[in-house]
């Protein structure tokens, strides 16, 4: 499998990281100002060294509880960053369910799009299929504020996988090429810890729609759950959920932690 975005290949025989750059703002400072921006391509900088392949920009955190916010302040978020690294060697992907930011970070130079709501918001297919690069759909069940409110699957790797195959017709439908869908099942967007669990056991499984797999496991709550730990200590649980997701065929990993995750790819690619 070879994904095209735009000028560059990313050949997936071998899984590739997707390093997550943040680009919201702190309660401190707000994300337009120089000095976020500044940091935020720094950052990206770092995660190339440590051997990204992707670098995934979002300007709107879509954790349980998070903010909404316009696409009027995501695009004075995100575009400056995507202008400042378009010229890296590496695809940029841009992290949002809005039309409006997604036709403005790829005319600025993104050649990714990834979307939690996978292209259910009014104009995303069409947007999307226009502009003609890889676009992730994954899973959610509900929205960011309300989907940990206790939620509820008969068999969750059946309705996930449902699910997506549903958004990939409606992809293809509406003229988006079949090379370019890429597919993902949502950790922690309205899963309990088990749901995560039983998703990631069975992980393999989604491989049956035949597209490209990007799993995002990085520090989250269930892995907290799992291991007792703070956001900031989960390091060694990430790369253990990671490796599981790779051991099985996942072919995109999204992590914070760009350093660990190479290393650990270096060691699974020798045995
Ligand atoms: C993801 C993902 C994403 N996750 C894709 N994009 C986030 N394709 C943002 C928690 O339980 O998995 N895949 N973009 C971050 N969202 C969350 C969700 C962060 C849940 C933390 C949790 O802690």
């Amino acid at each position: 499998m070879i994904l095209t975005c735009k000028d560059k290949k990313l050949d997936l025989a071998l899984p590739k990281i997707m390093g997550i750059l943040n680009v919201t703002p702190d309660s401190f400072s707000d994300g337009g100002s120089f000095f976020q921006r500044d940091k935020a391509i720094e950052q990206a900088h770092t995660m190339l060294l440590d051997g990204a392949d992707i670098i995934d920009i979002g300007g709107e955190s879509t954790r349980p509880g998070a903010d909404v916010v316009s696409s009027k302040d995501e695009i004075e978020r995100v575009i400056p960053i995507i202008r400042a690294l378009q010229t890296t060697s590496v695809p940029l992907s841009i992290d949002t369910s809005k039309p409006e930011v997604m036709l403005a970070a790829v005319e600025a130079g993104a050649s990714i799009i990834n979307d939690v709501n996978a292209l259910r918001a009014k104009g995303a297919l069409e947007v999307a299929a226009e502009l003609n690069v890889p676009v992730c759909l994954m899973h959610m069940k509900g929205t960011p504020d309300t989907m940990q409110q206790s939620p509820q699957y008969g068999n969750v790797v059946e309705e996930i996988k449902q699910f997506l195959g549903k958004r990939i017709d409606a992809a293809l439908s509406a003229g988006i090429a079949e090379a370019n869908i890429i597919i993902d099942p949502g950790f922690g967007f309205g899963k309990t810890c088990q749901h995560n669990i039983t998703l990631l056991k069975q992980l393999a499984d989604f491989l049956s729609l035949k597209k490209p797999l990007l799993v995002g496991l990085s520090r989250k709550r269930f892995l907290g759950e799992i291991t007792a730990r703070g956001t900031l200590e989960r390091i060694p649980a990430s790369i253990s959920a990671a490796m599981i997701a790779a051991q099985q065929g996942a072919h995109i990993l999204r992590v914070h932690d760009v350093a660990e995750t190479r290393d650990m790819l270096n060691v699974l690619k020798t045995f």
